[in-house]
């Protein structure tokens, strides 16, 4: 999207009576003005202006990084688990490109963050100049938004519009890159008191006629689904969900992106779709007559090869954000607006369409409980001795429950979390799904902790994942911030393993990571955790596994990381192999259900 920066309010001339303050104070006046609280990131040369202020703030907590990326996987830990906007600070240069990789992942699952940056003084811009980066021009694809702020009167304003576009509409990442002498220069302090952005409207409320013909098709399909996205979960709109799931009575299926939309416990929910998803919603999709896609975006990790997916399903499709709308599947009612209300007009719309009645179903739902009843989610024992992670893992969410906060990495640890823990409110799931980054999990938890503090919150990692940002251990530990770090040690770079195994027949090349199994075990993960000022427990038995998650939910004065060393050869399954049709899905190994396969 391109807005004009002409457009962000200006404060009036000199001679008003609003007070003065230099650029550094207004940036932080801002963040006190729009109720921030906590702030992630880590000073150098072209942001030190703003650390000044900063330090006395009584209102804004400043959390102090080890690595940027961890500053901006924490915003979005802290977002995603709160519903807030999350806040990251670096400066210029390599301060700023350590965010991408974390601006880049908000912008694929629509994470509302707000990324501050500081850049060299403007009269140095373009010459090369010490930690000079484009940091507007590199993030302009993988941002909602950026502003380049060049005078100190224009900080409210850009810092008030950033807000405002980062949290409305499709959510998504705004970066706000302030050189250094308009955090330097004074200028009158002046709040706009609205915001007025040329060019950004996001439609909210939906098309009544849309509705109808939604709410029709409803009435009439035989064999519906409700596709629930992720837009669900930033819409805020589980209640309403829940409402129009059970007035319809349509079965439902929750993406990666939406697990906790609708709760895992209810008898309409078949679990999540796509690559390794169960088998009864991924047929569910593949076999329906009518798919109410609800802030969902057809990605290719649950259409599979996108020309054969549900080839005899209408589509109704809700999004708030017009482009994502008939970009993969055509719609046939396509309903722009903001879930939540759309849920509550097609609830009232569907009412009236049944006249009371209740779509007839019961043969769809007879078959779909009947895959259901031959394809539960399930595991084999691995056979080597050491422990099947999935079982390690269903214990963590077992013992914590649904009111605990689950940050996952990226993996096959990943997979297993999102199958084997009972997820049964909005925002309890938290994980990299769009961009699939390694490293999210340790800095998103601590994001979420600090937004959530009542709340236990469980980084899951993998042992390759977990080697890329746990030095946020650290800012954990010393800003008393207790997450909880289940290491599922397979000594491997797992899911890369996985696709060796099933797709190069077993030929190992490099995923090994030496991390958990035989002699070699570098790093040592117990050590580590302890330098790092954590309680360190390893476990390699099934028996000790329950112990050592009570010790961790006990112990709340510092992190708690335990290292879960198990088997290397587990596999997420179902899977369906990347580019054929979802009818493909494989159950376990070598088992495929049967059912009509098309090319
Ligand atoms: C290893 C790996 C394996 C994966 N396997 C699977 C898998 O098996 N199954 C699976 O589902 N995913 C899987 N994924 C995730 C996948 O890549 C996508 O991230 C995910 O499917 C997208 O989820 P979504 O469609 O809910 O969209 P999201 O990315 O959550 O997008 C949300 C949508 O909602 C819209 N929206 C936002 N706010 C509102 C609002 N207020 N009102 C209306 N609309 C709104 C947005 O515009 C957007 O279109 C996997 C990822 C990884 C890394
Ligand atoms: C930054 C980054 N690099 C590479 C990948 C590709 N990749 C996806 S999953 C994976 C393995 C992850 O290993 P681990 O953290 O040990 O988790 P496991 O799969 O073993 O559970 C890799 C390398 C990625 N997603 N992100």
């Amino acid at each position: 999207m391109s807005l004009d920066t002409a457009a962000v309010p200006r404060p009036p001339a000199r001679g008003s009576s609003a007070p003065v303050l230099t650029g550094a104070q207004a940036v932080v006046r801002s963040l006190e003005l729009l109720g921030v609280t906590d702030v992630f990131g880590l000073p150098g040369g072209a942001i030190l202006p703003v650390y000044d202020p900063l330090m006395d703030s009584t209102a804004l907590r400043h959390i102090l990084v080890r690595h940027e990326q961890g500053a901006g996987h924490a915003a979005e830990g802290y977002a995603a688990a709160s519903g807030k906007v999350g806040v990251a600070i670096a400066t210029s240069g390599p301060g700023a490109t350590n965010l991408v990789t974390a601006i880049a992942d908000a912008y694929m699952d629509s994470m509302p963050i707000v990324a501050i940056t500081g850049q060299v003084f403007s009269t140095l811009m373009g010459t090369d100049a010490f930690q000079e980066a484009d940091i507007v021009g590199i993030t302009m694809p993988i941002t909602k938004h950026s502003f380049l702020v060049k005078e100190a009167s224009e900080i409210p304003g850009a810092i008030a519009a950033a807000f405002e576009i980062a949290s409305t509409g499709r959510p998504g990442p705004v970066l706000v890159d302030i050189t250094k002498d308009a955090q330097q220069a004074e200028a009158p302090f002046v709040w706009p008191p609205k915001i007025e952005l040329p060019g950004y409207r996001p439609v909210t409320k939906a098309h009544g006629k849309q509705i109808q013909a939604a709410a029709q098709l409803l009435v009439t399909a035989r064999k519906p689904v409700l596709y629930v996205g992720g837009g669900v979960v930033r819409a805020g709109a589980a209640a309403e969900l829940r409402t129009l799931a059970e007035t319809t009575g349509a079965p439902v299926v929750t993406t990666l992106m939406a697990r906790g939309a609708f709760p895992d416990s209810h008898p309409q929910h078949l679990g999540m779709p796509g690559m390794h998803g169960t088998v009864p919603a991924v047929l569910a999709l593949q076999e329906s007559d009518l798919i109410v896609a609800l802030g969902a975006r057809f990605d290719d990790r649950v259409t599979g090869k996108a020309a054969l997916f549900a080839p005899n399903a209408q589509v109704v499709h809700v999004d708030i954000d017009p482009a994502e709308i008939s970009k993969i599947r055509t719609a046939d009612v396509p309903i722009v607006g903001d879930v939540r209300d759309v849920l509550v007009d097609l609830d009232a719309a569907f009412r009236g369409a049944a006249e009371g009645q209740k779509p007839d179903i019961a043969e769809w739902w007879s078959y779909l409980d009947g895959l259901r009843d031959e394809f539960p989610l399930g595991y084999t024992q691995p056979s080597d001795g050491l422990m099947s992670p999935q079982y390690v893992i269903s214990r963590i969410g077992a013992l914590t429950g649904p009111e605990g906060v689950y940050a996952a990495g990226v993996g096959q640890h990943q997979m297993w979390a999102a199958q084997f823990i009972t997820y049964e409110r909005p925002n309890a799931w938290l994980n990299s799904g769009g961009a699939g980054t390694m490293g999210y999990s340790v800095p998103a938890a601590m994001g979420a902790k600090v937004a959530e503090p009542d709340r236990v919150v469980w980084a899951i990692d993998g042992d390759g994942c977990f080697q890329m940002t746990n030095q946020e251990l650290a800012t954990c530990a010393i800003n008393n911030i207790p997450i909880k770090v289940a290491i599922i040690n397979n000594s491997s770079l797992g899911m890369v393993r996985q696709w060796q195994t099933l797709f190069y027949d077993g030929r190992y090349s490099n995923t090994n990571l030496n991390t958990g199994h035989g002699s070699i075990r570098i790093p040592d993960f117990v050590k580590l955790a302890e330098a790092y000022g954590c309680l360190a427990i390893r476990v390699e038995k099934e028996e000790d596994v329950d112990a050592a998650i009570q010790t961790a939910l006990e112990t709340n004065d510092r992190p708690v990381v335990i290292d879960f060393v198990v088997s290397a050869d587990a596999m997420v399954w179902p899977m369906v192999p990347q580019g054929v049709s979802n009818s493909y899905i494989q159950y376990a190994r070598d088992h495929a259900p049967s059912f009509d396969q098309e090319d």
